[in-house]
């Protein structure tokens, strides 16, 4: 639209040029001209944003699921309703908490209101120092302060999650995202405020958004792929229904012969990681060059797509991280 509007605009500069020997008429001047069509050109643009753009009603818990092994109890959001401009689409999700927890798709120009609600035994007493409260903190898209997802220890302003925080205590809390043009991509959400300022991330809360582009292009499958310091934990959606199953460790990912899929690396842990999907060659984000393997540090994300052809492994070829076995199959049918 923009980019008719330029045409438009060197058509009129044209004319004027052509123009400037001709006598004055009392045609409108260039400048009413341009002015009308700013605003043409602003008023189709807001429209067309919000044609696309979509209101998400999301509410999840945060819950103590099994325990890790050890008598630690693990901790997992729950998707308990989604609504997309009063549409319910809650079926998309896993019934139960899940580690990784709901990914969240959205598209440029959506708004959010997303509400937590602590489902976490005994967590609306307050107890001196430690903090009960869960949060969702997100990363990529627009909001404000109260919207932030830590403690006031960190955003001065308030305690910002649900359950008894060191200073206020909420039943639930909500939370407002813009998903503002300009953050398409994948973003993780996490706690932020169970027991220590930066949450409970490690025990399982933690999650992830993808926003994608308005009329971006659409993938058969879709894999999130979480690499911790010695797994990979998985998250596969159905492209046309993005109905989500949650994978175990080091996951089996399927895939149908000659379809797109794309793939969500994001690294959680400390390790530093070199991810390889073997016989693969894919696009580097934002550049013309194919590579095959990628290296993936710390809170570092790689999202890449690929025509599935077939049956691969993928697997970490650092040799720490290949000794403790992560690899899985990519699956193509
Ligand atoms: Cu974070």
């Amino acid at each position: 639209m923009f980019f008719k509007s330029n045409q438009l605009l060197s058509e009129l500069e044209h004319e004027e040029s052509s123009r400037a020997v001709q006598p004055v008429s009392h045609q409108p001047s260039l400048k009413q001209k341009l002015l009308k069509l700013g605003m043409g050109a602003m008023v189709s643009f807001l429209l067309a944003q919000s044609c696309f753009a979509a209101q998400h009603v999301i509410s999840l818990t945060a819950e103590e699921t099994r325990d890790d092994g050890f008598g630690n109890k693990l901790l997992a959001y729950k998707m308990l309703s989604h609504q997309i401009d009063g549409q319910d689409v809650t079926g998309r999700y896993s019934p139960d908490a899940t580690i990784p927890g709901p990914t969240i798709e959205l598209t440029e120009g959506d708004k959010v209101e997303i509400s937590i609600l602590n489902a976490i035994p005994n967590n609306q007493v307050a107890v001196a120092g430690i903090s009960k409260q869960v949060s969702i903190h997100v990363h990529g898209v627009h909001y404000n302060i109260l919207s932030d997802g830590t403690l006031k220890v960190i955003n001065q302003v308030d305690d910002e999650g649900a359950g008894a925080g060191l200073v206020q205590t909420y039943s639930v809390y909500k939370y407002e995202w813009d998903v503002a043009p300009g953050t398409a991509g994948t973003w993780a959400y996490h706690d932020h405020n169970f027991e220590t300022h930066n949450g409970s991330e490690h025990k399982g809360l933690f999650g992830a958004i993808i926003v994608n582009p308005v009329g971006g292009p659409t993938f058969a499958r879709e894999y999130v792929l979480y690499l911790g310091d010695d797994a990979f934990w998985g998250m596969e959606i159905v492209g046309h229904t993005k109905k989500q199953t949650k994978h175990g460790p080091n996951p089996t990912l399927s895939a149908k012969a000659g379809t797109r899929v794309r793939f969500h690396l994001i690294a959680l842990g400390t390790d530093i990681h070199t991810f390889k999907l073997n016989g693969y060659q894919w696009f580097d984000p934002g550049t013309n060059n194919l590579i095959n393997q990628v290296a993936i540090g710390p809170l570092e994300k790689h999202v890449f797509s690929v025509k599935a052809l077939q049956d691969a492994q993928y697997v970490d070829t650092n040799l720490t991280n290949r000794l403790l076995g992560m690899r899985g199959k990519f699956d193509v049918q």
